[in-house]
């Protein structure tokens, strides 16, 4: 089953979002398989925003993930990498479509409450990052005869 990496950001930690975000995500029936909260060093967060290095926001984004600590997860389901990222919503929340994560709890883009994979391929690296394999779980939620055809 396709797997995606989901994290709460330290502003959705701060504010109390994280069971309101593994709500969404388990309402919608995927299946969480691996979940953990850490505090990111610098040299984490440079790999994690790799592919943003050397943009204007880079620095304040690096310095933004690691300012507390995060819930790391890995989420499993059918079509879950964009599943995801249509439950988020756009990446500015002032942007993103009504009852979405992003619209419906955060104002601004640096501050946007959560994390997820845009790719097969991203999804890959983010959980290796994160996660060694023995550290995620195999099994069926109850019902999900009732989710998929
Ligand atoms: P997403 O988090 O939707 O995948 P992204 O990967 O393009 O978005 O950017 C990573 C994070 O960086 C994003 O959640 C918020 C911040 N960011 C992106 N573009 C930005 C910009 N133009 N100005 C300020 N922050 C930005
Ligand atoms: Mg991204």
């Amino acid at each position: 089953m396709e797997q995606t990496f989901v994290m709460v950001k330290p502003d959705g930690v701060q504010r109390g979002l994280v069971g309101e975000v593994v709500s969404r995500l388990e309402k919608r029936g995927y299946r969480l398989v691996g979940i953990k909260m850490l505090q990111l060093t610098r040299e984490m967060a440079e790999a994690h925003y790799a592919e943003h290095r050397g943009k204007s926001f880079y620095n304040g984004l690096v310095d933004f993930i690691c300012a507390g600590p995060v819930v790391a997860m890995v989420w499993e389901g059918k079509g879950v990498i964009a599943g995801v990222r249509q439950l988020m919503g756009a990446t500015d929340p002032a942007q993103a479509a009504a009852g979405t994560i992003r619209a419906d709890l955060a104002v601004e883009m640096g501050r946007n409450v959560v994390h997820g994979a845009d790719s097969p391929a991203s999804a890959r690296r983010e959980i290796a990052l994160y996660f060694r394999p023995e550290e995620l779980v195999s099994y069926r939620r109850a019902g999900e005869e009732w989710l998929y055809e």
